[in-house]
């Protein structure tokens, strides 16, 4: 069912699990200030410790080799290789601990996925502007190159930008991310623009200058829900639930891997509503110019996916006099009573919701390879560590993708369990825990405890893969 090359694998990011926030001339990050400002984070927590994986890696290693895992996704972290963002100082203890985490993977036969940017810009940058600036797109592509020339001979799976839509809604519209800002109507989509150029930059790099020597791959993570209307003979309900995907999934990935442009319904939706509004002035999203020095089309080497919940979808109230993107968007998002809700308020689970997306992805975007970056289920309350609720989510959930590659023909290479460790789970704090393992954050040693549901995915990982040296 599952191809012998399968990745099966688990993900972090660097903010949510490293700690270290100041060590070793580490510069700070939008997260960093963001978690200082009052009533932005539960209780005010913050990732100044998390998992300590700074200084606790090597726990996570013998987290991951219990596991059994073919590969895990980490992110590194802007601001602590380079300190002010920019290529001008390099912290070479930054650069030190990456290599030995790269290195240990390797060493036990687990390959790395990179992620370039999750989420924590350094701050120095966010003072000049951020992703709000042009400038971003070529500090970014610098950033990047130092990467690859760094640790491109041994990491060959590079995600740029993890979920750029959720940057830009929740760090510009909504301001509930760093950095917290309020703008609605606009800022995501100039946020969302300067992300899609700052990959493209990033993956013409790799393509001229690392690609033959390095032979990797480089994409970028997309988010989406699976949506499906409320009422499926009902047009208005099918209208908005083609504008949903068009906000979520399409905006990045039409781009990417369909015509170099955004989805002509998302365009035609934010433009009429500026007009309702009597909204002059260019379109607020942003148009690629026809000589752009690097086209977007066409630069993913496969199709990164973070999926996590679904959603049935109706026809807006006509948001109304709002400028904002739900009101451009126009679609009222409703839960099937049938699917289940147990952890954190925004995920109902859905594993089958998972394998219509992958077949919609196979279908729409011309067959890519498909690797599901991101995939999981929440704890919140009192630590369960018999989690048999997450242990039936990942054997369905698995199952569903193994149907999508049997059954549907889709060229899934890959799943990533999110999260490796219980860690900050940004505006949540540490109240909701995704973790495979537990981690303890009331002890000081901040030890590591699988989950039932860790021990059921390593024995998943064993039978489908057949490996046999699982400790
Ligand atoms: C991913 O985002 C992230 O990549 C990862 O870092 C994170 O830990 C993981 O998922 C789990 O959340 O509070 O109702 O306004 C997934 C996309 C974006 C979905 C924020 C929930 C907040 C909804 N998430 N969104 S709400």
């Amino acid at each position: 069912m599952f191809p012998r090359d399968f990745a099966w694998g688990a993900a972090t990011s660097a903010y949510q699990i490293e700690g270290g926030w100041q060590a070793d001339g580490k510069g700070p990050s939008i997260w960093d200030t963001f978690v200082q400002q009052k009533g932005r984070v539960f209780e005010e927590q913050n990732g100044n410790v998390a998992c300590n994986s700074y200084q606790l890696w090597e726990k996570d290693l013998e987290c991951i080799q219990q596991l059994g895992l073919t590969h895990y996704r980490l992110s590194v972290s802007w601001a602590r290789l380079l300190p002010d963002g920019t290529t001008q100082h390099v912290n070479q203890k930054g650069v030190a601990y990456y290599n030995k985490v790269i290195n240990d993977l390797l060493a036990c036969n687990v390959s790395p996925m990179v992620t370039l940017y999750h989420w924590d810009l350094p701050q120095a940058l966010q003072d000049q502007g951020g992703w709000k600036s042009e400038s971003i797109v070529s500090l970014f592509d610098s950033y990047a190159q130092f990467c690859f020339q760094t640790f491109g001979d041994r990491v060959k799976l590079w995600i740029t930008i993890n979920e750029p839509q959720v940057c830009a809604k929740c760090g510009y519209e909504d301001g509930i991310h760093a950095p917290g800002l309020k703008e609605p109507g606009t800022a995501a989509y100039l946020v969302g623009h300067n992300m899609l150029r700052a990959h493209a930059k990033a993956w013409h790099s790799y393509d001229s200058l690392y690609r033959a020597e390095q032979r990797g791959a480089v994409s970028l993570a997309i988010n989406s829900d699976w949506f499906e209307p409320l009422r499926p003979g009902c047009n208005e309900d099918v209208a908005a639930t083609e504008r949903d995907l068009a906000f979520t999934l399409g905006w990045f990935a039409w781009p990417v891997f369909v015509t170099g442009d955004y989805p002509q319904i998302m365009r035609s939706a934010i433009d009429s509503q500026s007009q309702k509004l009597g909204y002059s002035g260019s379109s607020r999203l942003p148009s690629f110019s026809k000589d752009e020095p690097a086209p977007i089309f066409g630069t993913a080497d496969f199709f990164a996916l973070n999926y996590y919940t679904s959603r049935k979808v109706k026809a807006g109230e006509g948001c109304g006099q709002m400028l904002c993107l739900n009101s451009d968007r126009d679609a009222e998002e409703v839960l099937d009573p049938s699917w289940p809700i147990c952890g954190v308020s925004w995920l109902a689970v859905v594993p089958h919701g998972l394998r219509k997306l992958l077949k919609y992805i196979k279908d729409t975007f011309n067959n890519p390879a498909v690797y599901i970056t991101e995939n999981g289920f929440s704890q919140v309350g009192p630590r369960q560590i018999d989690d048999v609720q997450r242990c039936e989510f990942y054997s369905d959930t698995i199952m569903e993708v193994g149907k999508a590659i049997e059954e549907d023909g889709v060229n899934v290479r890959g799943y990533f369990a999110w999260s490796l460790l219980d860690n900050f789970e940004w505006a949540d704090g540490f109240s909701v825990r995704f973790g495979l393992f537990h981690v303890d954050f009331s002890d000081a040693k901040l030890s590591r405890t699988i989950y039932r549901s860790g021990l059921e995915y390593a024995k998943m990982i064993m039978k489908y893969k057949g490996r046999h040296d699982v400790k």
